[in-house]
């Protein structure tokens, strides 16, 4: 049976990505590759360009479907980085991988940076501002490339300090992502190029709101019209202190197992892309994952062939 045979229901719709359109017959693994020094859980030990190749190296090998490469550490509050420094971080690390093959992302939110990306050969935009900054939505209105628009309630620096509180928080964070939706839309930018993300710790409580956003993980996309595809939905738990908080590991290195379970929880509520630090792991989970899913879909062809026989 192939991809296209699987009667997945609610396959979320191609993404337009530059020089890709990724499908989502399975959900697709997104590697995080941080080019900075204070990363929060590799601790900076891919500062270095050539690090970087490597480690991109062996994500490419270990079945990844996009890298997304970070010059600034989005850990709560983590200082923020000069443009320029961001800069050199990232915009050598795109030209070095424009050549392999994978789909490249670029984690910013400054629309000089997004520019320069894209000339240097990046495909999709992950802004966790979800272009809400001055300038983010001129620097990707012309071009082809995706965009990952992401929901956080206050900015990095300061998002768990101050009492974050929703009313409802499947609700307010679909709210929000419909309007920024709206707004790229009225600018211009097909509904092709867009992809969602809730923002798993991003101005959330660790337990509530972060486990009522993954187990109604498909209700936080915009809903979307008559007869089209759901949006894809990102979703990014890697090591995440929401991970930490019910296994009680405090060191993000030992969530890996965790992330790995959030990533097939993920999986089974939709996910069309899955941000991990952990590749080769998560591609093995979400193998088993499919081989039941295709099991499944084997069995219920069995009983219409059986109900079309009778
Ligand atoms: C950069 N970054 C860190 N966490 C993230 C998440 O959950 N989603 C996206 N899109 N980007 C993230």
């Amino acid at each position: 049976m192939s991809d296209s045979d699987l009667s997945y229901t609610n396959v979320p719709a191609p993404l337009q990505c530059g020089r890709f359109t990724l499908t989502f017959e399975r959900p697709r693994v997104m590697g995080i590759l941080n080019v900075t020094p204070d990363s929060f859980s590799d601790g900076g030990r891919y500062v270095a360009r050539d690090d970087a190749l490597r480690q991109a190296e062996r994500m490419v090998a270990d079945g990844v479907d996009i890298i997304d490469v970070g010059g600034e550490s989005t850990r709560p509050g983590a200082p923020a980085v000069p443009l320029q420094q961001e800069l050199e971080r990232v915009i050598p690390v795109i030209e070095a991988l424009a050549g392999t093959g994978v789909p490249l992302s670029v984690d910013t939110y400054k629309p000089e940076v997004m520019r320069a990306a894209l000339a240097a050969g990046a495909d999709l935009i992950n802004d966790i501002w979800g272009f809400r900054r001055p300038g983010a939505l001129d620097a990707v209105k012309g071009t082809n490339c995706g965009l990952c628009v992401m929901h956080m309630l206050g900015e990095p620096q300061t998002m768990q300090r101050g009492e974050i509180d929703y009313h409802d928080v499947v609700g307010e964070v679909r709210a929000f992502l419909e309007g920024q939706v709206d707004v790229l839309m009225q600018a211009g930018i097909v509904r092709e190029r867009i992809c969602v993300d809730p923002g798993f710790g991003f101005g959330k409580a660790t337990r509530e709101h972060n486990y009522a956003l993954l187990a109604r993980l498909r209700e936080t996309a915009p809903p979307p019209r008559a007869g089209e595809a759901p949006y894809p939905i990102l979703a990014g738990m890697s090591r995440k202190s929401m991970l930490g908080a019910v296994t009680g590991r405090t060191t993000p290195a030992e969530r890996i197992a965790a992330s790995v379970a959030a990533a097939v929880c993920a999986a089974e509520r939709g996910a069309a892309i899955i941000r991990v630090h952990d590749v080769a792991e998560t591609v093995d989970a979400l193998k088993v994952w499919a081989a039941v899913r295709e099991a499944e879909d084997v069995a219920r062809l069995r009983r219409v062939e059986q109900s079309s026989i009778r």
